[in-house]
């Protein structure tokens, strides 16, 4: 047996080393466990918000927008730094679609536009006094919590899109879905359409989004679907709206960008006629 005597100071450093490399493997274990884990991301936590500036925003009544191309990717962080964001246009989706008519606190909302070859970007601003999950009553109330709704026709074809994809009505969830109706009937997530990340300042809330445009061909259960180029001159059918639900377990308001939007304003779910229209520019 052979004895060996180890200065206290050194045991203390050791135990402390060996301290120290368990919580590292600790945390490159929860690291790990974070990339796999099955649940979109949530809300970014960071102070992190661009353009704070009152600056003008646009109102188009018949809802015809204007997207300046981006040089360089945006980032999809929901901080809205991106260079092409300050030089694009703040425009309203402030019509009233359904509803009580609102006052500011409760709800405002606004939108900037860009795009490059493979996405459209859409930066939303909304002022919104109570945030409620969009799926705390399930996937199949995914249109009554507070959600950003994006409404794509790509080959700006108009007609029905209920139960088909010659259009989207992309409902864009607080835990960052994308959710439309299938060919069979139920809404599905199409996650891979869109990417969104949000980030919160007070009652200000950013959400950050990333689209691939799909046309008519778009196929549900096929594995790889392509995704449209997007090219200068280009021009899409196109609204968005915000859905504001503060704890009534419902729709409390639906708020849009374009003055009307079919029958009851709440056509644009059905029928991508009502839609407006987007115009991508160099
Ligand atoms: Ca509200
Ligand atoms: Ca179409
Ligand atoms: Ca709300």
């Amino acid at each position: 047996m052979t004895n060996i005597n180890i200065h206290p100071s050194k045991a203390k450093a050791f135990v402390v080393i060996n301290c120290l490399l368990l919580i590292l493997s600790i945390c490159i274990v929860s690291c790990k466990n974070d990339k796999t884990a099955p649940q979109k991301s949530a809300t970014a936590v960071v102070s992190c918000q661009g353009d704070n500036t009152a600056s003008l925003t646009e109102s188009k009544e018949v809802g015809f927008f204007e997207a300046l191309k981006t040089k360089s990717p945006i980032q999809i962080d929901g901080c809205g730094k991106d260079a092409i964001w300050s030089s694009s246009t703040w425009y309203g989706m402030n019509y009233k679609w359904m509803g009580n008519q609102v006052d500011s606190t409760d709800y405002h909302g606004r939108f900037k536009v860009a795009w490059d070859q493979e996405h459209l970007y859409i930066l939303v601003e909304i002022i919104d006094d109570k945030l409620n999950p969009t799926l705390g009553d399930g996937l199949e109330n995914f249109w009554k919590g507070d959600y950003v709704e994006v409404f794509i026709d790509e080959d700006k074809s108009g007609g029905d899109h209920k139960f088909n994809h010659q259009a989207f009505a992309y409902h864009v969830s607080t835990e960052g879905h994308a959710i439309d109706q299938s060919t069979l009937q139920k809404p599905i997530f199409l996650d891979d359409h869109v990417n969104v990340k949000r980030s919160q300042e007070g009652n200000k809330h950013l959400w950050e989004m990333a689209i691939k445009l799909f046309d008519k061909d778009f196929d549900e259960n096929a594995p790889n679907n392509i995704p449209v180029k997007i090219v200068a001159q280009k021009s899409i059918g196109f609204s968005i709206a915000y859905g504001d639900n503060d704890g009534n377990n419902n729709r409390e308001n639906f708020m849009g960008s374009k003055k009307t939007h079919g029958n009851n304003n709440d056509g644009g779910y059905i029928n991508a006629d009502v839609f407006g229209e987007l115009l991508f520019r160099e």
